[in-house]
């Protein structure tokens, strides 16, 4: 038997068989020492090329000469430099050591100096050797630091703003004065212009707290839209035509005041679809009535979302009578009605961005009739959301996008169905955003992603998309997995290895086809080698990661996100543990042993099974973790086991 089986660990298989019989989410908790990281995660690209900045720049150049961050700074900014930027530059300089950061109209000797858009930060500029704003697309920036100045300039304002987000992520976190920052050049904008997140799933919708966070989270990842499209908001779609209660419309305008805070263009998405009739002028004007009671709270952008609903049945009979039947009357009768609401309600409307539209068929890229009457009959401004080939693209091309371009005769816009899990509520959908191609960026208006129910827990998978859709030619999804992991655990490395454990036991998607990669790859070494120490080391490191969550993880949103998962996650990681033990029972012949073990496993498996998430109808779902991986290592321990003949008292699985 070609086993590795160091002295120390020879005591493995009986130590764990002298464990009380407890159930697995009562097991010994923490195990004090540091878990080691699993043998995949050690030769990971990770933390070592990462890059400083988040989403990573198109161009970054380091400098020679860096500065140093003086106990007092000069502030220069120029006239119409965005305050919102303005504010942020101050904070994250005062966040490095700055005692004193103060706005002046030219800087002094002996200060650091930071120059904020206009004429004094193009001088700067140009003296530290960079590029001017000059050429650069919409939202794009230039940021220098070096020899004794910090110059920062935007394209436009939301250039400006991305700037001092990437100049917060160079910054060092610290209260002392006198660090020194590396010098560095960047020279960066967006690979395509319209990027966030669109909250449109089924079940729980967010909540205030969660959105209000999410639209900080967008600004500092440079997405620059949300939009508001909820499945479950009964006045989106059932309730439509009703306006919405007081406390809900004050609730919207704050997230609407904070979105623009946040240079995020908050999008409101109404689904008429389930009830409207299309050639009514009365549902016309029900619909733009909607929209301007949330024009009045500042919303500028709209969208008419047509997706899950039949177009083969008309609501009202004067729609049959008006255009006949089939998709292509179908098609006729939304472009229609969406071409009322672009022409009555946006174009009349100074400052509304160009209306969005989600088509009923919009998951394939099939020529149809339906398709073919919203490309020669809707309006041509109107951006068309898609979501690639299929509800959940597994990958995205760009001759599809260039198909659904010439298909629907618009703008695309896609809706990525990722990191989204209402379609499998048992799983947490933890793995990066997969399978897009590069350069598909550059071929779309946008990329809107729509999460999980989730919200914490989806900051992994949309710090992916967001590192994505700003520069999709340098996207490396596990160098951007490990970004967003690292991120999230605030630089503590004991909390990034138990937040790689757990979201490499929840990694698996249509998009990611393997689960638990790292995971898989230290099982399968086992059975290849015999070495149940490396084995244990990486299941001891996910039975103790839930616990390193809770007590260090300073997102407390994910930890009660991911409860029944992390619980489930422990009590797998205390299974397969008692199951390797019990394969190194069998093979060196330790009968009672490995029927003691066996006999443990049946509890501990179930208990790994019975955790369950509760959905918004009271429905318990259990939840499912490292599927196929960890399940499967456990029932090939237990077919060793059955193979060797020790059956006995043991129960079955
Ligand atoms: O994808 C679209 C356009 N519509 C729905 C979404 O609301 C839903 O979240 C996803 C995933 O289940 N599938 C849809 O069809």
């Amino acid at each position: 038997m070609l086993r590795t089986r160091p002295a120390a660990v020879a005591a493995l298989a009986l130590s764990l068989a002298a464990l009380p019989l407890a159930p697995a989410g009562a097991a010994a908790r923490g195990g004090g020492s540091e878990p080691p990281p699993s043998a995949a995660s050690t030769t990971s690209t990770a933390s070592a090329h990462a890059p400083k900045i988040t989403p990573t720049p198109q161009s970054v150049q380091a400098r020679h000469s860096g500065v140093t961050i003086t106990r007092a700074v000069d502030l220069v900014t120029g006239p119409k430099a965005d305050p919102a930027a303005v504010a942020l530059v101050r904070r994250a300089l005062e966040g490095a050591g700055a005692h004193r950061v103060e706005q002046r109209a030219a800087a002094r000797p002996g200060r650091l100096a930071v120059y904020v858009d206009g004429p004094a930060a193009a001088r700067a500029l140009k003296r530290l050797g960079a590029r001017g704003t000059a050429g650069l697309p919409a939202e794009g920036y230039a940021l220098a630091i070096g020899e004794g100045r910090i110059a920062l300039a935007g394209a436009d304002a939301t250039g400006t703003y991305y700037a001092a987000q990437s100049l917060r992520q160079l910054l060092p976190q610290t209260r002392r004065p006198y660090a020194h920052v590396q010098g560095v050049a960047v020279r960066d904008w967006p690979a395509t212009p319209i990027r966030g997140v669109i909250e449109g799933f089924y079940g729980t919708p967010w909540s205030h707290k969660a959105r209000l966070e999410q639209l900080d989270f967008d600004a500092a990842h440079k997405m620059n839209i949300y939009v508001y499209s909820p499945k479950d908001d009964p006045y989106l779609r059932a309730k439509w035509r009703d306006p919405y209660p007081a406390a809900q419309l004050a609730e919207l305008k704050e997230l609407v005041d904070r979105a623009r805070a946040d240079h995020v263009e908050f999008t409101y998405a109404l689904s008429p679809g389930l009830s409207v009739c299309y050639s009514s002028d009365a549902e016309a004007k029900a619909l733009t009535d909607k929209f301007e009671t949330l024009w009045k709270i500042g919303v500028r952008t709209f969208a008419v979302p047509l997706d899950d609903i039949s177009y083969t049945d008309w609501n009202c009979a004067a729609d049959e009578k008006r255009f006949g039947t089939g998709g292509g009357a179908a098609g006729a009768a939304q472009a229609h009605l969406l071409n009322r609401v672009n022409r009555d309600f946006i174009a009349a409307h100074q400052g509304a961005k160009p209306l969005q539209m989600v088509p009923t068929e919009y998951y394939d890229i099939k020529p149809s009739p339906y398709k073919k009457a919203l490309a020669d009959q809707l309006d041509k401004n109107v951006l068309v959301e898609w979501t690639g080939v299929g509800v959940i693209a597994p990958t995205m091309t760009r001759a599809q996008a260039k198909t659904a371009r010439t298909l629907f005769g618009h703008q695309i816009l896609t809706w990525d169905n990722y990191p989204v899990n209402d379609y499998v509520t048992d799983h947490l959908l933890l793995g990066p955003f997969n399978g897009r191609e590069k350069g598909l960026a550059g071929d779309l208006a946008g990329i809107t992603a729509n999460p999980m129910i989730q919200p914490a827990a989806s900051k992994i998978g949309l710090y992916t998309v967001a590192d994505y859709a700003w520069n999709d030619q340098a996207y490396d999804a596990r160098a951007s997995w490990s970004g967003a992991l690292r991120e999230l655990a605030g630089g503590d490395a004991r909390t990034q290895r138990a937040l790689r454990a757990f979201a490499d036991a929840n990694y698996g998607s249509r998009l990611n086809p393997r689960q638990a990669p790292e995971l898989a790859a230290a099982i399968e070494k086992f059975w290849k080698s015999g070495n149940a120490w490396r084995l244990d080391a990486t299941l001891r490191a996910l039975r103790d990661a839930p616990d390193v969550l809770r007590a260090r993880l300073a997102d407390r949103g994910f930890i009660d996100d991911a409860g029944p998962w992390l619980d489930s996650t422990k009590a797998w990681g205390t299974a397969a543990r008692t199951a390797l033990a019990m394969v190194e029972a069998v093979r060196d012949g330790d009968r009672a042993v490995a029927q003691r073990l066996r006999q443990r496993l049946t509890g501990q498996v179930e208990t790994a099974k019975s955790y369950v998430y509760v959905d918004m109808n009271g429905k318990r779902i259990p939840v499912t973790v490292g599927d196929k991986v960890v399940d499967a290592f456990v029932d090939k321990a237990v077919a060793e086991y059955d193979a060797a003949g020790f059956k006995g008292a043991a129960a079955a699985r």
